[in-house]
């Protein structure tokens, strides 16, 4: 019934009068904010941008469980291995929340994990990037989190039901993971001459990769336009790029650091800070495959999904157990339609 509403051919946006009629009542329910649910006719083109975009989302929180995973066993004190270990969960969680709003849109779950495995679906480019020493669990949290919310607090709000509700709760964990690694690195630049030290080194090393994660800038995103008109994207990722350099440029000067970027500047006229050139290049490859870590991330994915394996098996199968017994014990039970005693 509809047709594809992008020219991928020239990425033009078509105008409201080149929509077909069931085009035109679909954008005019989004345009009055109402939210689609799955059961709801909704054009093949915004099914598949939902599902491209959810399941890069749940493989980001996927494969981003990794970097700090790395330094569970490794954390200074109990109490911050204990903070850690929800942190790297909670993501789990939102890896699964995410799946689970892909697959009403009629995808199937593990089709996801096997595009991912095979090495065809994108994640973020950001978890490519290793995690040297303890204070990039702080500069991940801060940084990393903080971008995740300034990006994400907006999804609550799409168009899509099971994925802005979703976000609601996922926004609620994230924040709490950027202030745990903001107070982390406050730690770190209240301690020794070396702690702050390290602390300035993962802000060096992960200011650009976080920057960059808002995705390509507007003139050559492909998606944005369309996804603007229907209210899966409420700002473009140069917007919400701005509106977090403005946040964290004071959030650093009040840790004492210096963000990494010489061309650094407030801008009185503007309101925002003006900022230096942002290394495209860098990021276009590492989105292509060839960051520091990409085929180590994607090989201990694999290697988990493997390993656990027999899990999902010994559980599937307990479940069809419990299901048969549950159905015996309903048919003998006194007063049931199956046979008594
Ligand atoms: N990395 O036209 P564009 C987290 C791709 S998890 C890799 O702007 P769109 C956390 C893009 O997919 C954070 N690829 O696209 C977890 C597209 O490729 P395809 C993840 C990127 O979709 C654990 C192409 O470039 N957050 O916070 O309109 C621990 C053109 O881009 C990236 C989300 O996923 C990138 N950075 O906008 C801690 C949020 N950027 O599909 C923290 C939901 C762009 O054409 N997603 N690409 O092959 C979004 O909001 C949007 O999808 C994006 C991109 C803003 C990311």
């Amino acid at each position: 019934m509809y047709t594809q509403l992008v020219d991928t051919e020239a990425k033009r946006l078509r105008s409201r009068s080149e929509l077909s009629e069931p085009e035109q009542l679909f954008q005019a329910r989004l345009d009055a904010e109402q939210k689609i649910e799955p059961g709801d006719d909704m054009p093949e083109a915004y099914r598949r941008t939902l599902i491209r975009q959810i399941s890069q989302h749940a493989h980001s929180e996927w494969v981003g469980m990794l970097p700090e995973g790395n330094w569970i066993t490794r954390a200074p004190t109990l109490a911050r291995k204990c903070i850690l270990l929800a942190k790297v969960q909670d993501e789990g969680g939102h890896a699964l929340y995410l799946y689970a709003a892909a697959e009403t849109l009629g995808v199937a779950r593990e089709t996801l994990i096997e595009e991912l495995h095979a090495g065809n679906a994108k994640y973020s480019s950001i978890f490519n990037y290793p995690t040297l020493t303890w204070a990039d669990v702080g500069a991940i949290g801060w940084l990393v989190d903080g971008a995740a919310i300034m990006n994400q607090i907006p999804l609550c709000r799409c168009s899509y039901g099971p994925y802005a509700r979703a976000m609601v709760r996922i926004c609620k964990e994230e924040s709490f993971h950027q202030r745990q690694g903001y107070d982390l690195m406050l730690a770190l630049c209240r301690g020794a001459p070396e702690q702050k030290q390290m602390a300035q080194d993962a802000l060096d090393r992960w200011w650009w990769p976080a920057v960059m994660m808002f995705g390509p800038p507007d003139e050559s995103s492909p998606h944005t336009a369309q996804s603007k008109a229907w209210r899966i994207k409420l700002y473009t990722n140069d917007e919400l790029r701005q509106k977090f350099i403005d946040q964290s440029v004071p959030q650093a000067d009040y840790l004492g650091l210096k963000v990494p970027d010489a061309a650094l500047k407030w801008n009185e006229a503007s309101g925002h800070y003006d900022f230096g050139t942002i290394p495209w290049d860098e990021f276009f490859r590492v989105v292509q495959g060839d960051g520091p870590c990409n085929r180590d991330r994607l090989d201990t994915r694999r290697e988990a999904w493997e390993g656990g394996r027999w899990v999902r098996e010994a559980a599937t199968a307990h479940a069809v157990k419990t299901a048969a017994r549950r159905r015996d014990t309903h048919a003998t039970a006194p007063g049931s339609n199956g046979v008594s005693p």
